[in-house]
């Protein structure tokens, strides 16, 4: 009887296990064999033109912007089309920082670009924000991690814009669809854009896909977890490292334009520890009218992060930790839109949230009351 009872459950057990192995073989037929295949005949179909196409990040570039134009680049030479990486501004220490540690070239500063040439963008989807001539030159792809703005997805060829962490995640996302190798070099490029935008992970913007890039990069580079809070905590020192500059030039370290509603716009982020945020906000308020007439702006603004010491266990690593956002503004109608989004204001010309706000959550909000 036992025997029997044994031999039954033997054979549902078998029987299981077969239909597991059989479904699952019938849901890897429904795999697509090759999600490359439609990526590449969309890059196929578009007119790439005789001349060097550019490939921009936004201008005032941040890490991200300038590593995203320089994988992307790559993934496009890789695949045989003629592009090359520029920047349209100066970019920052972090950058600066970063390429030198991680040993690569950055891209040569190009502040224009002629009638009909043709551009690949990154990091950006804001006329306001790209390299001089763009309204008049073919603009054939944009990768991008913000919300649309007023360069439209449907008046591109191809748009890829997914709201994930970093540029560079999504450009990963297109080795991978792609199946092209990811060399230790374009790697490096590529974990330094995520660990930027993300600060190794922490911000609120990060996604499940930023972080399996961020580990199959690291891995790949045989960099310990110790060693990118070590390089994160390192960049965001050099990004906030404000000595020798004048006022205005804090205000513009990480600032970008915006033409809402035709409004425009400036929107700056930066930081500052809370005990020297007095005085670093009055210093900012002064260099507004400047940097409004210098920037052609009807309104100005910027974020502050507030960081207080960490007391936590990981204090070593990082000293100082995000406490609230302070929005600060400038010129007519700025007054309304802050206090519609923030509030009443603390005193004129500023406001704050407890919330730690990434300027690319607040764009939408000013986005909304203009
Ligand atoms: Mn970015």
């Amino acid at each position: 009887m036992r025997k029997k009872l044994f031999g039954w459950l033997t054979a549902i057990v078998c029987c299981s296990l077969v239909m597991t192995v059989v479904s699952c073989a019938k849901d890897d037929n429904l795999v697509n064999p090759d999600p490359g295949a439609e990526f590449r005949a969309m890059l196929k179909s578009l007119n790439w033109g005789d001349d060097t196409c550019f490939v921009y990040g936004h201008k005032t570039p941040d890490v991200d912007a300038v590593t995203s134009a320089l994988s992307y680049a790559k993934l496009m030479n890789t695949l045989g089309y003629n592009c090359k990486a520029k920047v349209s501004s100066p970019m920052n220490r972090e950058t600066q920082y970063i390429a030198q540690l991680f040993g690569f070239d950055l891209p040569e500063l190009k502040t224009s670009v002629a009638p009909q040439t043709r551009l690949l963008l990154t990091d950006h989807t804001d006329y306001a924000q790209c390299v001089d001539g763009a309204r008049e030159a073919i603009i054939l792809q944009k990768i991008d991690h913000h919300v649309e703005g007023d360069i439209a997805d449907a008046t591109i060829p191809y748009v890829r814009r997914e709201m994930v962490g970093s540029t560079n995640t999504i450009i990963y996302e297109c080795y991978k669809e792609l199946g092209v190798d990811i060399d230790d070099e374009t790697a490096r490029i590529m974990l330094a854009g995520i660990i930027s935008d993300t600060r190794n992970l922490t911000k609120t913007t990060t996604c499940g896909i930023d972080s399996t890039a961020w580990w199959a990069l690291s891995t790949q580079l045989g960099i310990s977890r110790d060693s990118m809070a070590v390089i994160n905590h390192n960049m965001e020192d050099a990004a906030y490292d404000y000595s020798g500059m004048t006022d205005e030039e804090i205000l513009l370290s990480d600032y970008k334009d915006y033409e809402i509603n035709s409004h425009l716009i400036g929107i700056g982020s930066l930081v500052c520890k809370q005990a020297e945020m007095d005085d670093f906000i009055t210093r900012m308020l002064t260099a507004m009218p400047e940097v409004m007439k210098q920037k052609g702006r009807q309104m100005l603004f910027a974020k502050i992060d507030n960081l207080v010491p960490n007391t936590g266990n990981d204090k070593d690593v990082k000293p100082y930790i995000e406490e609230g956002t302070y929005f600060i503004y400038y010129g007519e109608g700025g007054k309304e839109a802050a206090e519609a989004v923030f509030g009443a204001s603390l005193r004129e010309g500023v406001c704050y949230t407890i919330e730690d706000l990434s300027r690319k959550q607040i764009v939408p909000l000013i986005t909304k009351v203009l």
